[in-house]
């Protein structure tokens, strides 16, 4: 079986990790990347959800973090502060630095981010079984920048700057991918989402994790015309964000904070939108009829992840929507 899933950083990762603990060996993975957190620091390029995927998959990741590498140091960062060089509030880690010093070589040398991506990935995700392939979602600068207002007045920050340092906690008037418009599928893309069995959109932040990979031109439209039945999972659980800051991008582009709302966002792929299916956590289960009523066929499961265990239970559980809906769409 073909499976390919839509991820962002550390929620769309660990989601993966359980996917991988259900599939058959002589299965294959596709992961379509996010690359609009992506942001250039100190001359490197650093691809925060492509690392986080291939950290968390590939045994590097630093588990408390969430993002960047176990057993880190932090010498280079104490050093570049000594200096006084900004930023200081995003932490590059020793290991870590390594992935972007070989990413921003290749890239200096003209070879395009998914070339890029996949020398790296040889390193964390060749020994997998099933084999997963890591895509970023395009070869083109992509990059979230979030319109806040604060003392200063309204003025628009790299999403980095906005997650990191600000921690979503100032007001958030609006979400601009700069460059999103002018951006291309990276080689492959289209392929993953039309030739797949089951697609995937894994409970990453679905504005500006989701969200960007879908607003690639041609993407969502690949998404529509899939053979493959589209599940998503809920990254909101009773009304509230379960990792991250989902919450506050949802209210800044008009949607409503709750699992429902998401999966209206999104929209059912009878209706004109992407979902055939739609997993909710028990909490939410009244949502249910709801959005079968609209076209999309829900389950209510726990989802929250909080062991390799419930993970895998939870990514087993997609797949069983998967088949009821390709079964549904058989008819
Ligand atoms: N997140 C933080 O909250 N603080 C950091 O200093 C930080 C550094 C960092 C470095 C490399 C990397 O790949 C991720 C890093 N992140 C950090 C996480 C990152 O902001 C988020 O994982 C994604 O951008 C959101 O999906």
């Amino acid at each position: 079986m073909r499976v390919t899933a839509v991820s962002g950083g550390i929620g769309g990762a660990r989601f993966l990790r359980g996917l991988l603990a259900v599939l058959d060996p002589a299965d294959e993975v596709t992961v379509i990347g996010n690359t609009a957190d992506d942001i250039w620091l100190f001359g490197l390029k650093v691809c925060p959800d492509l690392d986080t995927v291939m950290y968390t998959l590939g045994g590097g990741i630093d588990e408390t973090r969430g993002w960047g590498r176990h057993d880190e140091s932090w010498q280079a960062k104490e050093e570049l502060a000594a200096y006084g060089v900004e930023p200081t509030w995003f932490g590059l880690g020793d290991r870590d630095l390594a992935t972007h010093l070989v990413r921003t070589q290749m890239l200096e040398a003209g070879y395009p981010l998914s070339a890029v991506t996949a020398v790296l990935s040889k390193r964390w995700l060749a020994s997998l079984r099933p084999p997963v392939r890591l895509l970023p979602m395009s070869d083109d600068r992509v990059e979230t920048h979030i319109v806040i207002e604060d003392e200063d007045g309204r003025r628009a920050v790299h999403f980095q700057e906005y997650w990191v340092r600000l921690h979503a906690q100032v007001p958030t008037h609006d979400v601009v991918v700069v460059g999103q418009r002018e951006s291309a599928p990276a080689p492959g893309v289209l392929q993953a989402i039309t030739s797949c069995d089951v697609l995937l959109l894994p409970p990453s932040n679905p504005v500006v994790s989701v969200g960007t990979v879908l607003g690639v031109p041609g993407v969502r439209d690949a998404v529509r015309s899939t053979n493959a039945p589209v599940v998503g999972v809920s990254p909101i659980i009773g009304g509230a964000a379960v990792r991250g800051m989902a919450d506050q991008l949802l209210t800044a582009i008009g949607v409503e904070v709750s699992s429902a709302a998401v999966a209206a966002w999104y929209g059912a792929r009878s209706g004109g939108g992407l979902l055939d299916g739609w997993l909710v956590d028990t909490s939410d289960a009244a949502s249910v009829p709801v959005l079968a009523a609209s076209g999309i066929r829900t389950n209510a499961v726990p989802l929250l992840m909080r062991d390799a265990a419930t993970t895998a239970a939870m990514a087993g559980a997609t797949l069983q929507l998967a088949e009821q809906c390709a079964s549904d769409r058989s008819r």
